[in-house]
């Protein structure tokens, strides 16, 4: 009915009837009766109409080509609303705006009323988001695949100052208007049970799984709108439906059955995204939502592969799997188990096809973020995979004697189980051995997961480990979410830069020129009221346009270092209040940071900003120089108010622990000026902006191993900075909870007792000297707006557009095909 906006004419009459068709009998509201919501509905749903057409249109096509094609496995996608950003890739958000207008409804305002999907903890499912954008956006065929979370990550609210959670119904009552199930698509996954021998009639010896009991996976669509294409890709999400217990007929008369029950008993596998981002808690639930993630992918895959017409032999030719870190790593015995157990291959043809077929991301060098599963809990739920798993470990460990005869240590480290009380399976080491390339996700990232975290696995398969630098994309993170500069960039650089994020660098030659500086600036300006706004109207907070917005937006987590944001704020306090000779240009500090909910220090740390922002910002005495701003619920649609207002980018975390960061880029490439570690893709950003454009402080990677292998004692710069001894011992007083003195107390107490891991006190003075340089530097305006534009000209680099072609040429082999 209605085509992709750039290809043919938008019909208004048409669309309009579409919308209110769906009010009336999709949603059951008469015009009169409907609410904003209820339009909002029904507007969506006519426009996932459009999409669902050309994804089945695309669909058709890749299978018709026989093209080959990448499926994206993550556990998360945290895509955010989906009407706004389509409608800019539709090509069409003028034209609904006004046929929406004449309905007697404001688009804006529509597009408030969308809930956001917030199916991803962090970094790594954002992530996923931008690939899949970036993918449609290049027409790189793609399929991503992930799970239909009944319930996303929790809300955030603040009790007190508090972190509470509540459970994320992102789909309402109604549904979600994008999303399309696809029951002919559905699965049938088997867990628990046990493996047999069996003869077939040819007196062949096979192994078996005889499963416990079987769940139903079911497909449902969202579309991923490719960027003034006609390409739609699916993010295929699939939900458990379990049968009801009392139906599962060999479930039911084996031992196993007490022991197997409790991990259903939560409800439906696809209940609850885990809360935990860079923490592996080891649930049996949660191997099962992964186990059911793979096997539902692999099965749609081997569909797809089939109904093209496609031979088994050719997978690893025409289709390539990436894995958004270890968490769906089981896929790779999976696959193996279905190519001997089910295609009866030999175990070499099967290796050959998996091994050609896997790549595999990792996120994280953090100890506690490195999945390992209890060999045990693998073998009762998946004993099939656990002996495909022992398998691919044996032949492994043959090759590790071949290079390192003798050595056993090697063989410990490297060896996909690990000994000890409770044998685990090392999920990481399985995706090394198995897969035809291993990236990080910045260079220093990289570089330090082949020099510290698999230096041996780097020797042993040369060329194996990679880079591909994250990036971000550039049509939810500039074009949406800041038409003020979308507006001037096309202005100065032509319209077409959403796709070709090179042609941004054209800005720079403005950047000395003071009728732009001055409408750059302004535009800022707008985006700062635009988020005073939002924060007089949610927290009834007043704020000043004209301080310096200062920005940290991530998960609360130690090693990202809020808290020692939150000490320079202290030490900002202390001196306001007690160096009359102490002059600074008004700041306000903002924050949006969930914690997990079993983090008790990330808590304690919220609280603690909570706490000191109640205080400063009914302190009379602080001349209104200071604000604290901890916004609640911290997610992607609130993000998207956020990176465009910000001043100042806090990068913060200790030198070796944030593998990239993408919050960095979409700050840098909206126009503000990073304070930040050399960490992660901080350091190539400095790289493109130059020193002069960005304020690295802190110690290096290298500085951070020496001090800590030289024995770390923070109360050596508690004890020798006066400063921070004020900052510390603010937490341990009653200032900013009268009354109760030590409610603050843990976070001193965890750097100075529980030794600092993070090095929070090692890097405050040159934190605080830092954001000197940067209040310095703001109060000259023009220099400020010339290092700003500067920011946002040099990030062409941080497009997820660069980053999916460095997959498509450098690992996947992939080519783009129009539609
Ligand atoms: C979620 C669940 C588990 Cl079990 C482990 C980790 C996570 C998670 O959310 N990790 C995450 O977000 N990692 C981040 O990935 C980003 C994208 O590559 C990086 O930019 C960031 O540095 C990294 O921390």
């Amino acid at each position: 009915m209605i085509k992709n906006g750039q290809t043919q004419q938008f019909d208004k009459a048409a669309f309009k009837a579409a919308v209110e068709k769906h009010l009336t009998t999709t949603y059951a509201y008469t015009t009169e009766s409907a609410t904003p919501h209820a339009w909002y509905l029904a507007m969506a749903r006519a426009l996932a109409e459009i999409s669902t057409g050309n994804l089945l249109a695309t669909e058709q096509k890749l299978a018709k080509e026989k093209a080959r094609s990448v499926n994206y496995l993550s556990l998360e996608f945290l895509i955010g609303r989906l009407t706004g950003n389509n409608l800019i890739s539709l090509g069409l958000y003028e034209n609904v705006a006004s046929a929406m207008e004449e309905l007697g409804q404001n688009l804006t305002d529509l597009l408030e009323e969308e809930r956001d999907p917030a199916l991803g903890n962090g970094g790594l499912g954002r992530l996923a988001a931008c690939f899949m954008d970036s993918l449609a956006a290049q027409e790189y065929p793609a399929v991503g695949y992930g799970l239909h979370y009944e319930y996303g990550l929790f809300r955030q609210s603040f009790e007190q100052g508090r972190q509470v959670e509540t459970p994320d119904g992102w789909r309402g009552v109604e549904g979600y208007p994008w999303e399309v199930v696809r029951p002919e698509l559905t699965q049938t996954v088997s867990l628990y049970g046990y493996v047999e021998s069996y003869l077939d009639e040819d007196g062949n010896n096979y192994r078996r799984w005889v499963p416990g009991m079987t769940v139903d996976g079911i497909a449902w669509d969202l579309p991923i709108v490719g960027y003034d294409n006609n390409s739609v890709y699916p993010l295929r999400l699939w939900e458990c439906r379990s049968p009801a217990p009392f139906n599962l007929a060999r479930f039911n008369d084996g031992d196993y059955v007490g022991a197997q029950y409790p991990a259903l008993e939560a409800g439906n596998v696809t209940k609850v995204l885990y809360p935990n981002d860079n923490h592996d808690q080891g649930k049996a639930l949660r191997l099962m939502q992964q186990y059911f993630h793979c096997a539902c992918s692999i099965a749609d895959i081997l569909r797809r592969h089939h109904a093209a017409g496609n031979e088994i032999e050719d997978l690893a030719k025409l289709e390539t799997i990436q894995l958004n870190d270890t968490h769906p790593t089981i896929a790779i015995p999976e696959l193996m188990r279905v190519l001997i157990d089910e295609y009866k291959m030999g175990w070499e043809a099967a290796w050959a096809i998996c091994s050609q077929t896997f790549a595999y991301t990792n996120h994280t060098l953090l100890p506690e973020a490195l999945e390992t599963w209890s060999e045990a809990l693998i073998q009762q739920m998946l004993p099939r995979h656990m002996e495909i798993i022992f398998e691919i470990n044996h032949r492994f460990l043959k090759e590790v004697e071949a290079a390192w005869p003798g050595n056993n240590d090697v063989k410990r480290k490297l060896s996909i189980i690990q000994e000890g009380p409770q044998r685990m399976v090392r999920m990481a080491n399985l995706c090394v051995v198995s897969t035809y390339a291993v990236n990080g996700v910045a260079a220093l990232h990289s570089e330090l997961v082949k020099r510290d975290l698999f230096p041996e696995f780097n020797e042993l398969y040369p060329g194996r480990l990679t880079n591909v630098t994250n990036g971000v994309t550039p049509r939810r993170w500039i074009k949406y979410c800041n038409p003020g500069l979308s507006e001037l960039i096309s202005e100065k650089v032509g319209s077409d830069w959403p796709v070709h994020l090179e042609k941004i660098a054209g800005l720079a030659e403005f950047a000395d020129d003071e009728a732009f500086q001055q409408r750059f600036m302004a535009v800022k300006k707008q985006n700062k009221q635009r988020l005073a706004d939002w924060v007089k109207t949610n927290m009834d907070i007043d704020l000043d346009t004209n301080a310096i917005f200062d920005i940290q937006i991530k998960r609360l987590h130690e090693y990202k270092r809020q808290h020692l944001n939150l000490l320079h704020i202290l030490a900002l306090y202390h001196r306001l209040l007690n160096d009359p000779t102490f002059d600074m240009h008004p700041r306000v500090f903002f924050f949006g940071a969930k914690a997990a909910p079993g983090y008790a220090l990330a808590k304690d740390i919220i609280f603690a900003i909570n706490k000191v922002a109640e205080k400063v910002n009914n302190d009379p005495r602080l001349g209104g120089k200071l604000k604290v701003v901890f916004v609640p619920d911290y997610r992607v649609s609130l993000a998207e108010i956020l990176f465009p207002a910000a001043d100042v980018s806090e990068q913060i975390s200790t030198a070796g622990k944030e593998a990239s960061g993408t919050g960095n880029m979409k700050f840098a490439m909206n126009g503000a000026l990073t304070i930040g570690t050399m960490d992660g893709a901080n350091v190539e950003m400095r790289e493109e902006v130059g020193d002069d454009n960005i304020f690295i402080f802190g110690l290096l990677v290298d500085e951070v191993q020496k001090l800590k292998q030289e024995g770390y004692d923070p109360y050596r710069y508690y004890n020798a900075d006066s400063m921070l001894r004020a900052a510390m011992d603010l937490l341990d007083s009653d200032e900013f909870t009268p009354g109760q003195p030590g409610l603050l107390s843990a976070i001193r107490q965890n750097l100075l007792e529980g030794g600092d891991p993070y090095l929070v006190l090692a890097d405050f003075a040159d934190y605080v000297k830092t954001h000197e340089k940067i209040d310095a530097a703001y109060r000259d305006q023009k220099t400020w707006a010339h290092k700003a534009i500067l920011n946002t000209a040099l990030m062409s680099k941080f497009s997820s557009d660069r980053s999916i072609r460095d997959y498509a040429n450098n690992i996947w082999n992939l080519k783009p095909v129009k539609c």
